[in-house]
């Protein structure tokens, strides 16, 4: 992959980084090209939203870590996306969850999974689901290649973290009485509605704070996790997340002054 182009003094330089980062994976094959234009909107709603994860994020963290260590059988499915920007965190995030990796793809391009499990396995993964002739499982509620799931992961989960998903994939996981968790920094998404659980949030943010979140929960007692799980409601985080977006908008607005990002 080419090297970093981008002094440190550079006001956007971690933006900057993360992009070399994502376009560098177009050439390993873990990254879609449909990926960079993923990242593209993320970026944009994570302009208004502030680039801050926000106090409801951190409530849907704390839910999430919960739900997670509550699960009999938790999956975190990694795609392009994830696996470039956050391959060492989810891996910690499994450790601390006992949750296995199942890579799945929209785009099934040859080579892409191998590519994905590499950087996982890089990454210290020792186990990862759903590559080639391991994802035999079909999911009839799913209309992509997202279908294709492996028969001990994804499709007998209870849990499954699906971070920066496209749509009807959450819906299906959600008729089939799986809890759905994701991370997606556009609220009014398709999966950040289906889900049962939303962190709208940068997944770059998102993923060490639900890790530390996941590992300061693991020594509580399981109605601690429970009551940690009911308090939550996705409704009123999306709620919480776009009346955050408004108020920042509204405010840049009134004052007419440019927009102070960190
Ligand atoms: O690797 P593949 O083949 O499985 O494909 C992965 C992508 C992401 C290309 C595929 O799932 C896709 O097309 O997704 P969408 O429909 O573009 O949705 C991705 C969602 O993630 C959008 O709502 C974006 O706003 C959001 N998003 C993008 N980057 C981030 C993000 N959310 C949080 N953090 C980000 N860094």
């Amino acid at each position: 992959m080419g090297g970093t182009h981008v002094l440190d003094g550079h006001p956007r330089a971690e933006s900057i980084r993360i992009r070399e980062r994502l376009t560098g994976h177009v050439e390993t094959k873990v990254l879609a090209l449909a990926g960079l234009i993923a990242h593209g909107r993320g970026e944009a709603f994570d302009y208004i939203l502030g680039e801050e994860t926000t106090l409801s994020a951190m409530g849907a963290i704390t839910a999430a870590a919960a739900t997670m260590l509550l699960a009999e059988r938790p999956v975190l499915s990694v795609n392009g996306n994830v696996a470039a920007l956050c391959a060492k965190d989810l891996v910690e995030l499994a450790r601390a969850t006992g949750a296995r990796l199942e890579v799945n793809l929209f785009h099934r391009l040859p080579g892409r999974e191998e590519a994905i499990e590499r950087v996982l396995r890089e990454a210290g993964a020792e186990e990862v689901l759903g590559v080639g002739k391991a994802a035999s499982a079909r999911i009839e509620e799913v209309y992509s290649d997202r279908r294709r799931v492996d028969p001990r992961g994804i499709l007998v989960a209870d849990v499954v973290f699906v971070p920066l998903e496209d749509g009807d994939r959450t819906q299906g996981l959600v008729r089939m009485g799986k809890r759905v968790i994701t991370v997606d920094l556009n609220p009014l998404s398709r999966t950040a509605q289906a889900a049962t659980i939303t962190i709208v949030d940068n997944i770059v943010r998102a993923m060490p704070l639900l890790v530390s979140e996941a590992r300061r929960l693991r020594a509580s007692e399981r109605d601690e996790l429970e009551r940690a799980v009911s308090a939550y409601d996705n409704r009123a985080a999306l709620s919480a997340a776009i009346r955050t977006m408004e108020s920042r908008l509204h405010e840049l607005a009134d004052r007419g002054a440019p927009v102070r990002l960190r």
